[in-house]
């Protein structure tokens, strides 16, 4: 069976099927109405499930992004005052440990998001701007998305540069950690390293080594998204940095995470990879990377193992994926 003969939705019904993936950039629309729970729906313990005002713009946002397609500017949203006043109380708290806590390229790139992107505390940046911005730097961009995304869909956006972004706000109750992810975990947490070179490529590596891959090789490389993007730390000059985005954007963790309490370990996909963890609360464990460039080597590495019959290679003019045969 040739390997590409069968690429299915249905792929768990046939061994010889490879998962569907996105091959050019505007198939990633696809994944718009696939959303495992979609953003308006708030479980019951969510602090702002009986507030019906927060719950009216939490279906707002939802509904914008549900409708977004490839190439349309990304929607503009007007801010209340009340959401303006808890993106204000995060910056404030935040900016004021980033010189200490975050890693270099994030302390790199904020100023320059101040300047262009409209980063202050008393403005929410629009998606729109810091995509831009991202564009001109690396070549990443942002998508709205309605809800939550599977681990599958969500990496393959990476591949393509790609980054599936929320646009509400957290609760007003909880500004200083929040288990969802929120525009203030995207811009002030994920989009300063976007920015960076190194750290791009090791993200798109990630979305690279997703596309067609096994079920249980996409949890590991959502593993290892979750234990580097999301909550990585990295030694700089001797001192350890936090450089995952659900530390930069969470004054509680930030604290924490370079406190004498979690457990660190050497970032290592084969064995990050297998690692369980919590989503509702503080890490117990993080994995220390030795600079982007390395774990970037070890993503490709890791990646080769990977089962697949034929090697994936982004062409950027096209923005497409070109398959390739195994050697
Ligand atoms: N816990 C982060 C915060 O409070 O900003 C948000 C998230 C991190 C990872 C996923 S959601
Ligand atoms: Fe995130």
């Amino acid at each position: 069976v040739g390997y590409l003969n069968i690429i299915s939705r249905n792929y768990k019904d046939n061994r010889y099927a490879v998962p569907w993936f996105p091959r050019r950039i505007r198939d990633l629309d696809r994944f718009a109405n696939q959303i495992l729970s979609y953003g308006a729906e708030l479980d019951s313990d969510h602090p702002g499930f009986t507030d019906p005002e927060y719950r009216a713009r939490r279906k707002y946002f939802a509904d914008i992004a549900y409708n977004y397609k490839y190439g349309q500017p990304l929607p503009h949203v007007d801010y209340t005052k009340e959401e303006i006043a808890t993106w204000g109380a995060v910056f404030r708290k935040l900016t004021e440990l980033y010189p200490t806590h975050a890693c270099k390229e994030h302390n790199h790139v904020f100023p320059l998001l101040i300047e262009n992107c409209g980063y202050r505390e008393n403005n929410i940046p629009q998606l729109e701007d810091v995509s831009n911005f991202l564009k001109d730097c690396t070549g990443f961009t942002l998508r709205p998305v309605a809800g939550l995304l599977s681990s599958r869909d969500f990496l393959a956006g990476l591949a393509f540069r790609v980054f599936h972004s929320t646009q509400y706000i957290r609760h007003h109750s909880r500004p200083l950690y929040t288990p969802e992810p929120d525009v203030c975990h995207e811009l002030l947490g994920h989009a300063p390293l976007f920015a960076d070179p190194a750290f791009a490529q090791f993200s798109q590596e990630i979305g690279l080594a997703s596309l067609g891959a096994p079920d249980d090789y996409i949890e590991k490389l959502a593993t290892c998204f979750w234990f580097t993007v999301e909550f990585g730390l990295c030694r700089q000059e001797g001192k350890l940095k936090a450089f995952g985005a659900g530390l930069l954007s969470s004054f509680g963790e930030l604290q924490y995470c370079l406190s004498d309490k979690p457990e660190l370990r050497e970032f290592d996909p084969d064995t990050t990879g297998d690692t369980k963890y919590p989503i509702t609360e503080y890490q117990p464990v993080y994995f220390v990377a030795n600079s982007f460039e390395d774990a970037k080597e070890r993503m490709i590495k890791f990646a080769q193992k990977i089962p697949r019959d034929f090697g994936v290679r982004y062409n950027p003019y096209t923005q497409s994926v070109d398959i390739l045969d195994s050697p």
